[in-house]
């Protein structure tokens, strides 16, 4: 099995680098972001309290994340891997993701994550935002979103950096560029 994180800020293409990661390589995409967007479309009882948190450009609280984390990973048990992209997103997080793979045998083989300047995120999620109809793209919300990776989702990086896992990509270019870049980084470790 291999299992890759993707992490980074904001707007720093996790969505967009998995999409072509999935394409090339044969591995189960979680997206906590688009679990969380499912659950808040379809009004679960989940969903209602996730927004309350989304639209605030906070976090959901760990125990939620973690919850659905670990029902999906239980979902797919002949996968040959995963793709974790924008989990974990606290060291609380990355602490229970451990446990879970543990307990199945299966370590996180590599940690992407992706550099961005503050920017760039800000004109990307701006720039997203005009169509995407996503209720946590505008400038408001992504400053407080921004402010909240610094305070809580960085020293994640510092996890796994410690475990040697930890691989820096240049986040800004081309996606073509960036997903070659990544794609060098997998084929290394697998
Ligand atoms: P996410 O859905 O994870 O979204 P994201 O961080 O906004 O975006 P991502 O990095 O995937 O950027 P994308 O590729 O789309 O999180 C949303 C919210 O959900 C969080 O704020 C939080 O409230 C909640 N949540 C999610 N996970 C959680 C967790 N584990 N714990 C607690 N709460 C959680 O790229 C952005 C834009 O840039 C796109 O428009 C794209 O086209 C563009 N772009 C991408 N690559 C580019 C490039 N190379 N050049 C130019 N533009 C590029």
């Amino acid at each position: 099995m291999f299992n890759l994180v993707l992490f980074g800020p904001p707007g720093s293409g996790k969505g967009t680098q998995s999409e072509n990661i999935i394409k090339s390589f044969e591995l189960q995409h979680i997206s906590t972001g688009d679990l969380l967007r499912s659950e808040v479309k379809h009004e679960t009882p989940l969903g209602v309290e996730a927004k309350k948190f989304m639209d605030q450009g906070q976090l959901v609280p760990d125990e939620v994340v973690i919850g659905m984390i670990s029902s999906k990973i239980d979902a797919h048990p002949d996968s040959n891997g995963f793709i974790f992209d924008g989990f974990p997103r606290t060291v609380a997080q990355a602490e229970a993701l451990d446990k879970l793979l543990q307990f199945k045998e299966t370590p996180i083989n590599i940690v992407l994550s992706l550099i961005v300047n503050e920017e760039e995120l800000m004109a990307r999620l701006i720039n997203r935002g005009k169509d995407s109809g996503r209720s946590d793209d505008n400038e408001e919300v992504i400053a407080k979103r921004l402010k909240t990776y610094h305070n809580e989702t960085a020293p994640v990086a510092t996890f796994y950096d410690e475990q040697d896992k930890l691989v820096e990509i240049k986040g800004v270019g081309t996606v073509e560029d960036i997903f070659s870049a990544i794609s060098k980084e997998i084929e290394q470790s697998m």
